[in-house]
């Protein structure tokens, strides 16, 4: 961006001035990070514990403690994250622990919540 300056009784052109009265300012760079979002997962009462770690180390590269962990969590208190992505991501995830799932007839469910 270029401003035009108007030079003050101070700042005559003796010191850093040499651009003709134009002052060159930077323009402001806004980076954003992108929304992300959690594949929540649901308990029931069917779907088999090592099946739901299965899911959790096949889809969200769980490895096999956070994976025993997370399935707890959900078993225990009724929901639990997978993991955090972007919506796409999360989204692709989400769809394909429900198409494992119901090959085997579980009925596990999985949500995903913006962030
Ligand atoms: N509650 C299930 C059971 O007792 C286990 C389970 C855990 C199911 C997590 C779903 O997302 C789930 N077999």
């Amino acid at each position: 961006m270029i401003k035009d300056t108007k030079m003050s009784v101070a700042d005559n052109g003796a010191g850093d001035v040499s651009n003709d009265g134009l002052l060159l300012v930077e323009p402001e760079v806004k980076t954003k990070r992108p929304p992300y979002f959690k594949v929540v997962l649901l308990n029931d009462d069917y779907t088999p514990m090592d099946f739901v770690v299965f899911i959790l180390k096949g889809i969200f590269h769980r490895n096999h403690e956070d994976a025993i962990n997370i399935m707890l969590e959900v078993h225990q208190k009724g929901q639990g994250v997978c993991g955090v992505y972007t919506r796409d991501v999360a989204e692709t995830k989400a769809e394909e622990t429900i198409i494992v799932a119901r090959r085997r007839e579980y009925p596990l469910q999985c949500r995903v919540e913006k962030e």
